[in-house]
């Protein structure tokens, strides 16, 4: 039997199907700990579906829809420290650091610096692009940045891309220290702060993260993770014009004679709900949120210390590696109790997200469950993984 049915189904059908399938998939408030997305700002939903159907890749038709853009991404820009970027909402973090990679290639910077605490995007983007990249060693899960200056004595100039909030750790590479480094080699900067670029400003003012200093070019910065929007959200926000231009292609037949990005149809949705979001929230409202996760964050670090575990490194934001050598046990174990979490990567342990939807009560059953998963364990043979 074929899949496609002869007589479409009804709505109720439909309906009842995707209910059916929702129900058994994990779910924000059930178990959903792993995860940098959460439950999206209900305004910023409602945005979404007032223009999903709009495409945003006709800037001429739509100018209003892209003026909307670079007001949020010069919102967002302000929070990382840039008076006048320019830039685009993207599909994700994935797109918008394989953009920003692509900018720094056209611009003639074709070797790319990055650690092994760096997102796997920026791999990916450095094979997709056929870049160089050099691999630089982390210290504490930050880039070490003797050894970038090491490196870029040897291989030379090239973008560096320093991470705001390590997908793995939640720590922030030390960004003033490779402005240096920069500056003495010829290197551009890429920020991302795919995570931490709604939270680390407010969390360390007195830090430089972001355009402050003068080599960063680029940055990505993703609504559809702190920013509270719903996905698809990224955002690449990019210090110039003229920077951006490659990213600016021929397209004849449309009214503008041009587009922008990499993608072709992009739903003007994720513009209107990354923009709803940001302005619903305002500096205040992501200053709060900053420190309400940071503060849960230590409290869940406090509760599993409790049980005798330990972080790998101390985060810097809402992101937590729980060292333990059988991870991938605990992780099913875990697992078993309706709890999805994800290994840290780069060390044995598994790691919690601390989004808005882990509340404090929802932190207290998780310690639980990492009691009892951790008895389990104890009473389990070991298994080699
Ligand atoms: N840069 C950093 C620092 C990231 O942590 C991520 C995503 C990206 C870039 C890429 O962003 P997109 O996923 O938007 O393209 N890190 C998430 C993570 O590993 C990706 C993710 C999200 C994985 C939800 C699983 C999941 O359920 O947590």
């Amino acid at each position: 039997m074929g899949k496609l049915p002869r007589k479409g189904l009804d709505w109720i059908e439909v309906l009842r199907r995707v209910r059916l399938l929702r129900s058994r998939i994990p779910d924000h408030f059930h178990g959903f700990v792993g995860s940098m997305t959460t439950v999206p700002l209900p305004i910023a939903r409602i945005a979404f579906l007032e223009m999903q159907e709009i495409n945003a890749n006709d800037i001429a038709t739509f100018s209003e829809i892209r003026e909307l853009e670079v007001e949020t991404i010069e919102a967002m820009g302000e929070i990382l420290g840039c008076s006048n970027c320019t830039g685009m909402i993207t599909s994700g973090g994935t797109e918008a650091n394989i953009a920003a990679l692509y900018l720094a290639r056209e611009h003639g910077y074709e070797t790319v610096y990055y650690s092994p605490v760096t997102h796997d995007s920026i791999p990916k983007a450095i094979h997709l692009l056929r870049m160089k990249g050099i691999e630089v060693p982390h210290r504490g899960f930050r880039i070490d940045v003797d050894e970038l200056r090491r490196a870029c004595k040897v291989h030379g100039e090239g973008v560096v891309v320093a991470t705001v909030g390590t997908t793995g750790f939640g720590t922030i590479d030390p960004i003033e220290e490779i402005e240096e480094v920069a500056e003495e080699c010829g290197l551009v900067i890429h920020i991302d702060a795919a995570f931490g670029g709604f939270v680390a400003p407010y969390l360390y003012p007195n830090r430089r993260l972001g355009f402050e200093n003068a080599h960063v070019v680029s940055a990505t910065m993703d609504p559809h993770k702190l920013g509270l929007a719903p996905i698809p959200a990224g955002g690449l926000i990019v210090r110039s014009e003229e920077w951006f231009e490659p990213l600016v292609f021929e397209a004849r037949y449309m009214p503008a004679g041009k587009q922008i990005g990499l993608l072709g149809t992009r739903s003007a949705g994720s513009i209107v709900a990354s923009w709803a979001s940001i302005m619903s929230m305002g500096l205040e409202g992501y200053r709060e949120l900053a420190h309400e996760l940071m503060k849960r964050t230590r409290i869940l670090i406090d509760s599993v210390r409790r049980l005798g575990l330990e972080p790998a490194i101390e985060p810097e934001v809402p992101v937590v590696c729980i060292a333990f050598d059988r991870d991938a046990e605990l992780l099913e174990a875990l697992r078993r109790r309706g709890y999805h979490l994800y290994l840290c990567g780069l060390v044995r342990g598994v790691r919690i997200v601390v989004m808005p939807h882990l509340t404090l009560d929802s932190i207290k059953d998780l310690t639980r469950a990492f009691d009892e998963a951790l008895t389990d364990l104890r009473c389990a043979p070991h298994q080699r993984s």
